[in-house]
Parts: C-alpha cells; structure tokens; sequence
C-alpha cells in the first residue's frame, strides 16, 4: 500500500513563508550606541549587503554606503558623499528606504 503525506505535511513543505528580512530601527542596529553606524553594526542590520570598509576605519561612512546600495545617493544633487561622512540615523533611514525599495523592486 502506497503512503501518501498527509496534508498538513504537505502544506508544511509548501508554505514556507516568504520572509521578509526587516530592518532593525536605528537605535538597535547602534549596538554600541556612538550615534554612528560601524560597518560590523550595518552588516548585522544589513545581512544581505556587501559591505565593503574601504577606507579600513571599521565604521561605515557614506561613500561605502553608496557602494554598497546601487542607487543610493546622500547628496541631493547626486555628487559624491563628503568623503568620511559617518552614517548616523538619518543616513540610517535613507538606507532602509533603499534597502526595502530594492526589495519591493525585486517582489520579494
Ligand atoms: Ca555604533
Ligand atoms: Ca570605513
């Protein structure tokens, strides 16, 4: 006699939930709470960017945003960011925002 999965074990092996990886509102990512953003803090916030430090400070600035989120720009007029500019929370929101854009973009 054949065994067939029984239903709620087939749903359990289909439904598995689209999740969405959620941004950590400032004050958590900060987990050492300097106001700033360090590259350790944005890559724990931010699992699936690739976050380069390439000025080798350990702590995000700017500029390494923009590298690492296509699209995103911190000065109005597109020229680069001041160069060393911390990310502190407004900086932090401008990249959820992209982050989640992104994302919606791509309909996950
Ligand atoms: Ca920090
Ligand atoms: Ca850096």
């Amino acid at each position: 006699m054949k065994q067939f999965l029984s239903l709620p074990a087939l749903l359990a092996l289909t439904l598995v939930p689209a999740y969405a990886q959620e941004a950590p509102d400032f004050g958590s990512a900060d987990t050492d709470r300097d106001g700033m953003l360090s590259v350790q803090e944005a890559q724990v916030a931010f699992p699936d960017l690739i976050i380069v430090d390439s000025n080798g400070d350990g702590m995000l600035n700017q500029d390494e945003v923009e590298a690492a989120v296509p699209g995103l720009t911190f000065s109005p007029d597109g020229a680069p960011a001041e160069e060393g500019a911390t990310v502190g929370e407004a900086e932090y929101q401008r990249i959820v925002q992209a982050v989640e854009a992104q994302a919606a973009g791509r309909g996950v």
